[in-house]
């Protein structure tokens, strides 16, 4: 941006631990980190072809010069409600075309988004809020039946530091997005550096809260531009978003941002189902996209109909999830194009099959990371490095990796090893051509479908409960989300029923995929030999009823 001197701008955002100056130099010299801002890099592109169509979204159409001048007038408004650079803004939106406009405006004025997904209620919403001390909460009037403005009523009411409820689409007591765009910016401001936090992803987490982790403008868009190159896009590349915008997948691997970046074309879609999708692809001649494994076999079953022409579609990317075999094997042979996995990580990570790999490798392998500098560690669970080919938890290093989560500290000297390797709780082995394949996973996590849930997140929910005396959350297997939730509870006197449970978590704001899926009341709980439960012993006896009489307290 331009001239004025800073105002009080200087200095960095505490809480966020970042790569050690060598490390840092080291990426800078490999030519990684260039210095590009997000901001400057639409700007550059709107410059050079702005009257290419960047995104599509509804009946809007808007062009890379629109999108530039609606983010630049955008971040003039959100600077004249006093919204400063550092500051934080908790951005809720749909698959909008707002969401893109508000997240280059932000980034703009250096203020931060904190990206939380349209599912998330008052729980986890209150919760970012107030650990980020937010001044702003941006979110849609209504979607999918849910009106995020009393979500925000009740979201203001216990955070003092939030001052705007920004809203696009019918504001009611709130402000509207519309009426924030500035026809010439009042006053100018200094942009921010390359180097500095661009926004906070959500980590699928496995600990009582929801860590934030936050990426600068250097490493993320050295994971944009190099995804971007992995996955072959150029101008003529149209990306179906599918998936929610706000996660880290449909945002950057290469997602939305990796086709802007290219000078494509991206086309949201307001949800991901076949109907919605389908027609989408045939009218736009979509040529990527991303799904996670569930939406990947419903896609393969509706396109067996051959309703719509999907013969654009050159690239199907699955990931979030592990995708079985013998679904990857029907991707080619049902949609005519190339599957491509993906194992990523909001923390930074992002493993791709390549496009021209043998058919092999693509089914049978989650493919190998984008750079190579990014340092893959297999460890056993002492911690020391296993033989080849073996299985162990993945540890990793790298230009785009982070080095710490926002304000935990704590957490941080577990998650992180003292030398900078990111902990992901993911087990894996290498393949001889230094393919990984995801084996399984030492976190205490549940991995629905792609969306995370932390086991001790809904055990804490539980054990608000006065009729509960203990809690354990574990997964289950299921066939069409590859995990689902089980939660295991031990009652006080008076014994809760499994809707009762349910209800309650709902009453407390919990997002529905973190509702379990199944509730089983027990009088104790299987120990391991310290006395501690034995989470292991509750899948297996899971796994041993299931397959007698499955009945979910939930369905979807
Ligand atoms: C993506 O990011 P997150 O942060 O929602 O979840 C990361 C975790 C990984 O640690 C792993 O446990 C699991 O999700 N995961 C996979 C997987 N992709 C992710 N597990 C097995 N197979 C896969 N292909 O999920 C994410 C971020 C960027 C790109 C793609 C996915």
């Amino acid at each position: 941006m331009s001239s004025q001197p800073p105002q009080q701008e200087a200095g960095v955002l505490e809480g966020c631990p970042m790569w050690p100056e060598e490390f840092a130099r080291r990426y800078r010299e490999a030519g990684y980190w260039r210095g590009e801002t997000f901001g400057q890099v639409l700007r550059e592109r709107a410059e050079r072809h702005g009257e290419r169509t960047a995104l599509v979204a509804g009946t809007e159409r808007w062009s890379y010069r629109e999108l530039d001048a609606r983010a630049d007038q955008l971040a003039a408004g959100f600077r004249a409600l006093g919204i400063r650079p550092r500051d934080r803004v908790v951005v809720q939106l749909p698959n909008i075309a707002e969401f893109y406009e508000v997240c280059f405006a932000l980034f703009r004025l250096g203020a931060l988004p904190v990206f939380a997904l349209p599912a998330h209620r008052s729980a986890e919403i209150t919760y970012f809020c107030a650990f980020t001390e937010a001044v702003a909460y941006i979110i849609p009037d209504r979607h999918v039946g849910f009106d995020y403005r009393t979500l925000a009523e009740q979201v203001r009411g216990t955070v003092p530091t939030l001052r705007h409820v920004i809203v696009a689409g019918d504001a009611g007591p709130f402000t509207a997005l519309s009426r924030l765009y500035a026809d010439s910016p009042a006053e100018t401001w200094e942009g921010p550096r390359a180097s500095d936090v661009a926004f906070f992803q959500l980590s699928g987490g496995s600990t009582g809260v929801p860590k934030l982790i936050p990426r600068t403008h250097d490493d993320y868009i050295y994971s944009v531009r190099a995804s971007a190159e992995i996955c072959q896009l150029d101008g003529s590349s149209v990306y179906l978003c599918a998936l929610p915008a706000a996660h880290n997948f449909p945002m950057s691997s290469p997602g939305v941002f990796g086709t802007l970046y290219a000078g494509g074309t991206a086309v949201l879609a307001m949800h991901p189902s076949p109907d919605v999708a389908f027609p989408l692809i045939e009218r736009e001649r979509v040529t990527i996209t991303a799904l996670v494994p569930p939406l990947a076999m419903i896609w393969l079953e509706a396109a067996k109909a051959r309703r719509h022409d999907l013969s654009s579609l050159r690239v199907l990317q699955v990931g979030g999830a592990k995708f079985s075999i013998e679904a990857a094997q029907r991707v080619r042979p049902t949609l005519g194009c190339t599957l491509q996995q993906v194992f990523g990580m909001a923390e930074g990570l992002v493993n791709y099959t390549r496009l021209d790999d043998p058919e092999e490798l693509i089914v049978t392998t989650q493919g190998r990371p984008i750079s190579s500098d990014d340092e893959i560690c297999v460890v056993d669970e002492d911690g020391r490095e296993v033989a080849p080919g073996e299985t162990g938890q993945l540890l990793t290093r790298g230009p785009y990796t982070i080095r710490g989560y926002y304000k935990a500290e704590t957490h941080n000297a577990r998650a992180f090893t003292s030398d900078g390797f990111y902990c992901t709780g993911d087990l894996v082995r290498v393949t001889p051509e230094g393919y990984l394949v995801v084996e399984g996973r030492a976190k205490d996590q549940i991995n629905r479908g792609g969306e995370k849930v932390a086991a001790e997140e809904v055990e804490n929910h539980l054990l608000a409960h006065p009729a509960v005396h203990d809690a354990a959350v574990v997964a289950m297997p299921d066939p069409f989300l590859g995990e689902r939730t089980c939660a295991f509870v031990i009652p006080r006197e008076t014994r809760p029923t499994a809707a009762t449970l349910t209800a309650f978590l709902r009453e407390r704001g919990l997002a529905a995929y973190k509702i379990p899926d199944r509730i089983e009341l027990v009088d104790t709980f299987p120990q391991t030999g310290v006395g501690k439960v034995s989470k292991k012993a509750l899948r297996e006896a899971l796994a041993k009823s299931s397959s007698r009489n499955a009945t979910p307290t939930r369905s979807n």
